[in-house]
């Protein structure tokens, strides 16, 4: 039996849900084929949501950490390539940190690659009927943050770590100018998510790349 531990955001910004942390709530203790679901909720803080992540991970010792969190304006569910070591805020986290220019991790490396195997993630979801897509650049907020804190945790351990952007739930889209995508999707693409990574232990190699 794999572990899956699955982490979401609370809200941030403007925005008084997040898709990330409802999704938590239908999926925690979940079963899968071969393994089963844990959960964590993290803040929109910068320091605190890796540190609250690396507690989640001592206390739960998954096998592979999936990390959630929402990209309002993507139209796909975007499993994450690469974690960079910077930090540029264009809104204040919940703390009202709003840090620009700065590393994550002093004199670590540039950059981190996941470790779940993205192009099969992809795939699965897409099979399933809802859009899904590799994305090369998780930003450089939270998100970011905790995917590049998170894989230079793990950066010498075999537990299988990335992040993946979902976009906003259609409840949050009210003014109907994002795009957005119900729930029940949502939650059925982590599932797909989670259970990809116990069906597969490598990434399949098809192209998944885009010119810019
Ligand atoms: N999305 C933000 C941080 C929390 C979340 O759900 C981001 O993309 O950085």
């Amino acid at each position: 039996m794999k572990k899956i531990l699955v982490t979401g955001f609370e809200p941030f910004g403007e925005d008084d849900i997040n898709p990330s942390e409802k999704i938590l709530e239908h999926i925690n203790g979940l079963t899968l084929r071969g393994g089963e679901v844990v959960t964590c909720l993290l803040p929109v803080v910068r320091e605190k949501s890796i540190n609250q992540a690396i507690l989640a991970i001592e206390q739960h010792k998954p096998d592979v950490v999936i990390l959630l969190g929402q990209a309002a304006g993507r139209d796909t569910i975007t499993p994450e390539k690469v974690a960079i070591n910077f930090d540029d805020f264009s809104i204040p986290d919940n703390l009202g940190q709003q840090v620009t220019d700065e590393p994550i991790v002093v004199g670590g490396p540039d950059a981190y690659f996941s470790t779940l195997p993205i192009k099969a993630i992809s795939k699965e979801i897409e099979l399933k009927g809802i859009p899904a897509k590799v994305s090369y650049t998780a930003g450089t907020f939270v998100c970011n943050h905790l995917f590049y804190g998170v894989r230079h945790y793990l950066r010498d351990s075999d537990i299988r770590c990335g992040f993946i952007h979902i976009p906003l739930m259609d409840e949050q889209n009210t003014q109907g100018d994002l795009p957005s995508l119900p729930i029940t999707d949502l939650i059925k693409a982590t599932v797909i998510a989670a259970q990809s990574c116990i069906d597969y232990t490598t990434d399949i190699k098809e192209q998944g790349g885009q010119i810019s």
